[in-house]
């Protein structure tokens, strides 16, 4: 991972052939010069399509979800070396989406990230806590439990070179974004607790913002240099505002 900030498009369950095609080939016009690694993370039907389109570009993808398993009889699973087959580089992992609606568990999605990883893909784990657990003052130990399940299973170590995305769940297509202070803290927190398990790897992790990224948020949230990217939703699906977003890049 290059010490660029990241901006990862996360086209959740949205696209067909043909709005795809539309949507990236703007994206290719609108993002030739820039600072920032771009990522588009696309349904699983769609990596074959997304690959014939960025592969050679400057752009990555990925997708948005991977089995623990290596293979086997998991029926409508997808494993990691399938990813990689269709030259994915990007995983995202534990999306607050997911872990609430498959009711996915800590273990689960520690042992995601580490198949990832084994396969030379980079889990981009998401972390972060509801609204509750905010006003509850309850919020760093909510994050430092998602963090310490990986750091107990696997040690400190897991996290070299991988992103971790804050995405506090109260912001997630609410349109109402952490603000940037709010963000370097829980930013800090987060290296703070890797550096605690292993100091070489919390050197080398990126940590994303991600919940209601807008082209008007995207300025201050992105001139922190606590925070080396964001994760992008709805603003992904429209080429303009994401353009912007990653423009805004420093
Ligand atoms: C958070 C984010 C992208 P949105 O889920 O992962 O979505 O930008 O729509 O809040």
């Amino acid at each position: 991972i290059s010490g660029r900030k990241t901006i990862i498009a996360n086209w959740k369950m949205h696209g067909n052939l043909a709005r795809n095609q539309h949507l990236v080939e703007k994206y290719l016009d609108g993002l030739q010069s820039l600072h920032a690694n771009v990522v588009v993370c696309v349904p699983y039907p769609y990596l074959a399509q997304i690959q014939s389109f960025l592969q050679g570009t400057h752009l990555a993808w990925g997708a948005q979800n991977v089995a623990k398993f290596e293979e086997g009889a998991y029926t409508g699973e997808v494993s990691a070396e399938m990813l990689r087959d269709f030259g994915a580089q990007y995983v995202i992992i534990g999306h607050s989406e997911r872990s609430t609606a498959y009711c996915e568990s800590d273990e689960n999605i520690a042992e995601k990230f580490m198949m990832a990883k084994r396969h030379g893909l980079t889990p981009v784990l998401c972390v972060g806590e509801t609204l509750l657990e905010r006003e509850a003052g309850v919020m760093e130990r909510v994050v430092g439990r998602q963090l310490e399940t990986i750091v107990r299973l696997f040690g400190g170590e897991a996290f070299a070179d991988t992103i971790v995305s804050y995405e506090p769940i109260w912001a997630i297509g609410t349109g109402l974004a952490a603000t940037a202070e709010q963000a370097v803290a829980m930013h800090q927190f987060i290296r703070d607790t890797i550096a605690g398990a292993s100091k070489s790897a919390a050197a080398s992790l990126k940590i994303l913002y991600g919940g209601s990224v807008n082209p008007q948020n995207a300025i201050q949230l992105l001139h922190q240099k606590e925070i080396d990217g964001a994760l992008v939703g709805r603003c992904s699906l429209e080429a303009g505002q994401f353009i912007k977003i990653c423009q805004s890049v420093p």
